[in-house]
């Protein structure tokens, strides 16, 4: 016994010094800690710190390192090695790291590369057919025969008609259905109780997607190959009547929703969010839940005398098949909640995450309890997303900015996450080009959308819609 723990003590002690001379070749916890410290530093990892040095000031390890380096005897091109007591050999340093195109270890990097071999591109070829049929071979001199005279497609992405991502404008609203989703702009910032602007939310939308190719490398989406979208335009909405407006949003996005295609919206101000969700409800017997990314709350009866967009989730959740128990609302918080919308969240027992239920519960999280309430005996889900939901500082261009929100990053894994589940339609709304800078605000906006297409895409969502329209369409 005595000699087993005299063995213990010893193999204790071995340990210690090892780590005390820990060579950077090895794969010591303390020593990949100290690694990354030496890189956090500006050093390479052949220059990174020694356990010893930890605690001295930079100077000295400068001098200290100079010193090393002088007494190396050999130097491979710009690389030099460093002190043998750090390392067992060169090779072991230079190749700590596993290869990340070997399939073991790869990185996402290297497998998204691969798997973008198996997308296929006949619908990119097609559209390619149908540019030089509609605008006219190019000239002689232009080496690259796909290209025709007169922009129609994609390229270049400063020309041609701005739609939607380039998507073909279905000017015949009767054709719509041909396609599993349409962009519809909703320009109607009437309900506006602060900063308008958002009237011109979705030209703003509109202008910036050009930037943007049908593919994402990521995750591996060709929305060209792998779905059919259109823009079907604007709502005409008027701008000095809330209600009239609220009557033919409903009359439009209901009459898309009921053609099988899924709109997808862009606002407006959120006083919309109560009538695309009845434009949609009323194509349906089945119930629909709501996932509402908001820092406001926007669910007080009026607001100003008249249903403003602080009001839109007191009304659509008044809706026979839009029960307020299937309204998760995330990201509220800061000083722009009235009270008047807090008694309507307790009289109505709505689901709320603030924005540090988010930081302590993770994205993940929240995400999995928010659909677990919004699907609750429903058989879809729509998502409203205002883009003030995320820090102001990312997103000027809105009407209520709010410091404290999601970062980019955050919202989008959030948006994908519930797109992965499945939607029967969504909204963006409050961006407010007029305050926007550099139209930073449009394209967060945008990548919102298209993120959500690529996420229902990927998880075999998008169709999926249409099971549930059961109901002919009467207009509003
Ligand atoms: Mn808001």
């Amino acid at each position: 016994m005595k000699s087993v723990l005299r063995g213990l003590a010893k193999r204790k002690s071995l340990a210690q010094n090892n780590n005390d001379s820990s060579s950077w070749g090895t794969t010591t916890l303390l020593g990949r800690t100290l690694l990354r410290r030496g890189r956090r530093r500006g050093l390479d990892a052949t220059e990174s710190l020694s356990p010893k040095d930890e605690g001295r000031s930079f100077t000295t390890l400068a001098a200290s390192m100079a010193h090393n380096n002088n007494n190396a005897t050999t130097k491979v091109g710009g690389y030099r090695p460093p002190p043998a007591k750090y390392c067992q050999t060169q090779q072991h340093v230079r190749w700590h790291h596993p290869d990340p195109r070997d399939l073991k270890h790869a990185t996402k990097g290297w497998k998204a590369a691969l798997a973008e071999k198996a997308i296929p591109e006949s619908a990119h070829a097609a559209s390619i057919e149908r540019e030089l049929k509609l605008g006219l071979r190019g000239s002689s001199s232009i080496n690259d025969k796909t290209i025709p005279t007169f922009s129609r497609g994609e390229l270049p992405h400063f020309a041609g008609i701005n739609t939607f991502m380039k998507a073909p404008y279905c000017e015949d609203i009767s054709e719509v259905g041909k396609y599993d989703a349409a962009v519809v702009g909703v320009p109607f910032d009437g309900g506006t109780t602060y900063r308008p602007g958002t009237r011109f939310g979705p030209q703003g939308i509109r202008r910036i997607s050009a930037l943007y190719t049908p593919y994402n490398y990521e995750t591996g989406v060709d929305l060209r190959e792998q779905m059919s979208l259109c823009d079907a335009g604007d709502i005409f909405t008027i701008p000095a009547n809330i209600e009239k407006s609220f009557d033919q949003i409903s009359n439009g996005v209901g009459y898309i929703a009921s053609t099988g295609a899924m709109p997808i919206i862009l606002g407006g101000d959120h006083s919309i969010g109560f009538p695309t969700v009845r434009g949609i409800a009323a194509q349906t017997t089945k119930n629909i839940g709501i996932i509402h990314v908001d820092r406001h709350a926007d669910i007080q009866e009026y607001d100003l005398d008249e249903r403003m967009h602080t009001t839109p989730y007191f009304h659509a959740t008044n809706i026979p098949n839009v029960k307020p128990e299937n309204l998760v609302q995330i990201g509220i918080g800061g000083w722009q909640v009235p009270r008047a919308a807090v008694k309507e969240i307790r009289n109505k027992r709505t689901n709320v995450f603030t924005m540090s239920d988010v930081e302590d519960l993770g994205i993940e999280k929240v995400v999995e309890m928010a659909l677990e309430k919004a699907w609750d005996g429903c058989d879809a889900v729509y998502l409203s997303y205002d883009i003030d939901s995320i820090e102001a500082g990312f997103v000027p261009g809105t009407g209520w900015p709010e410091p404290g929100g999601f970062l980019p990053r955050e919202a989008l894994k959030l948006v994908g996450l519930v797109a992965a589940e499945g939607l029967c339609g969504m909204e963006i709304v409050e961006v407010s080009p007029p305050y926007d800078v550099s139209d930073i605000t449009s394209l967060m906006g945008l990548r919102i959308c298209v993120d959500v297409m690529g996420a229902m895409v990927s998880h075999g969502k998008m169709g999926k819609h249409r099971d549930i329209i059961d109901k002919e369409f009467v207009p509003f």
